[in-house]
């Protein structure tokens, strides 16, 4: 069932407006830190923490706009509930680039997905250094809040305050130089800290043939594991996924020629090709080293094992799989993996002509959720259509991450089929088929959805959805607060903000 403000549209006949939908693109250049008091409804008193959330606040410097909207500088938002009430406080991230080019009030970077140093190819020939900026993700862990980018090292910020603190190398783990993706995996239950969780993360170097580190760290920030391997070919890769075992990477079929981007004609990321008939290479690489002679996969014993025996191990499986961003869950089961992404037929999200306020939704491909099935004996996978609506920004229940799960959270669109902005949130119950969804169009435009648990829930589904949820009608944007167990139902509540949060990326839930 469909709810809210939705006028009921017919299926052939959008519903949604672009002018309206390409608003929420607009810079928010304001810094914010007031007590929310717009509330429709009533925040659950259970409901205490922060929901943090990042994304590019700016579109443009002094009305030269960027290419791309994931070449915009990070702004963290934050929303602390506490009894009741809630706190709104929004900051951008000052990276090194962000505070040069407020100063000079020009880019003086080049942004990997095509925004150029003003003067022409000219300009920009042979300068190889990207902006770092960190608008992709944010976590609090190890008692450091931390803003995400993949491709350099994070952010810290005061997590009260969201003051920029500086980059970060989380205590030595990381070396200067070094990146950590924007896509951490949260382990509820790490074998290797005693059942304890753990962060589980990954950095990439890609080239003629691309290196994988990947770490697992504890709730205290110390260093349980790392380790290092090396895979055949070019890999972008955004996002991967974790099981007790194992972590999966899919490399899909995607060169990258450098010389557009060298004689600065063109950001590195517009030099990717992907070859939609080509095959994806999944990757799994274990997590433990093999017991000697027994054949099962160890537990951690807090010995570091060979690199070479892991690399050694690492199995690779090949399917048909379009483009992938973004993975939902994975979960073991016998000899097999099963892993639930959001796939494309082609890398339509990084396609940049024109103006990207002005996309036309109709000429990409919709992103869709599949289920491989990985077979890490006979190396066969099994690809099952899930979800046919266009749908991005998955998430599970952070108890069930790596574990077989029921219910699935993601945005989108708000008519079963075609490609169109996300509007909605839907729940899938992965035993039934069965779906929830709550819908904001025709004015609301979502965000990744965040299941926060109800403390001491037992059923998977009890809890809340969070959501900024841009309210084109007004041009502001509103928290909304969902029952996860009946998400098609009026929200519990909406809590409306002053102002406007752009299109966000990603986000996670603290409990402090
Ligand atoms: O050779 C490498 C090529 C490359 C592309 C070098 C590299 C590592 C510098 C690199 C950089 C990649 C980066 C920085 C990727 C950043 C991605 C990013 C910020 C966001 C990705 C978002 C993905 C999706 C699917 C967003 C969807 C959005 C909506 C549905 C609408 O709101
Ligand atoms: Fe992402």
């Amino acid at each position: 069932m469909i709810t809210q403000d939705t006028v009921s549209t017919p299926e052939s006949s959008p519903s949604y407006n672009l002018k309206a939908w390409s608003m929420g693109y607009e810079s928010q250049p304001n810094e914010y830190d007031y007590e929310i008091d717009d509330i429709e409804g009533e925040i659950p008193a259970q409901l205490h923490g922060t929901l943090f959330r990042n994304g590019p606040g700016l579109f443009d410097i002094n009305g030269k706009r960027i290419q791309h909207p994931f070449d915009g500088d990070g702004m963290i938002s934050a929303i602390a509930f506490d009894r009741g009430t809630a706190h709104f406080t929004n900051r951008f991230v000052r990276t090194e680039g962000f505070v040069a080019e407020q100063k000079a009030g020009k880019f003086l970077y080049r942004g990997v997905f095509g925004t150029q140093k003003p003067g022409g190819w000219l300009a920009n020939i042979f300068d190889l250094k990207n902006k770092e900026i960190a608008n992709t993700n944010v976590i609090y862990w190890g008692g450091k809040l931390l803003a995400l980018w993949e491709a350099s090292e994070p952010y810290r910020l005061n997590p009260k305050t969201l003051e920029t603190l500086g980059k970060d190398y989380l205590d030595g783990i990381l070396a200067k130089g070094e990146s950590f993706s924007a896509h951490p995996r949260f382990d509820p239950s790490c074998q290797r800290n005693g059942g304890n969780p753990c962060l589980v993360n990954f950095a990439i170097k890609p080239g003629i043939s691309t290196t994988i580190t990947i770490y697992e760290i504890n709730p205290d920030g110390k260093l349980l594991h790392s380790q290092k391997v090396t895979v055949p070919g070019f890999a972008f890769v955004h996002d991967f996924a974790i099981t007790p075992n194992y972590c999966i990477f899919f490399q899909n079929p995607v060169t990258l020629n450098p010389f557009p981007f060298l004689f600065g004609f063109k950001g590195a990321g517009e030099c990717l090709k992907f070859y939609p008939d080509k095959p994806s290479k999944i990757i799994v690489i274990p997590r433990y080293e093999q017991r000697m002679g027994s054949g099962e996969w160890g537990e951690g014993n807090g010995k570091k094992f060979p690199q070479s025996q892991i690399q050694e191990s690492m199995k690779f499986l090949e399917t048909k799989a379009g483009f992938i961003f973004h993975h939902g869950n994975a979960f073991e089961q016998g000899d097999e993996i099963c892993v639930d992404s959001i796939c494309y037929n082609s890398l339509s999200q990084v396609a940049t002509k024109g103006d990207f306020r002005e996309i036309d939704f109709d000429a990409i491909s919709p992103g869709q959720l599949w289920r491989f099935t990985l077979n890490l004996k006979d190396l066969t996978v099994k690809n099952q259509l899930l979800l046919e609506r266009c749908c991005e920004f998955p998430y599970v229940n952070p108890n069930r991450v790596g574990h077989s799960y029921r219910y699935l959270f993601i945005g989108a669109a708000h008519n079963p089929t075609g490609n169109a902005p996300l509007q909605a949130i839907l729940k899938l119950d992965m035993n039934s088929g069965a779906e929830q969804i709550w819908s904001g169009a025709p004015h609301g435009f979502v965000s990744e959805p965040i299941f926060v648990p109800r403390p001491n829930a037992t059923e998977e589904d009890d809890g809340w959805v969070l959501s900024l949820v841009y309210d084109s009608s007004h041009h502001r944007s509103d928290v909304v607060i969902l029952d996860g167990r009946n998400l098609d139902r009026e929200p519990v509540a909406r809590l409306h903000l002053k102002h406007h949060i752009p299109y966000g990326l990603h986000g996670s839930w603290t409990p402090q």
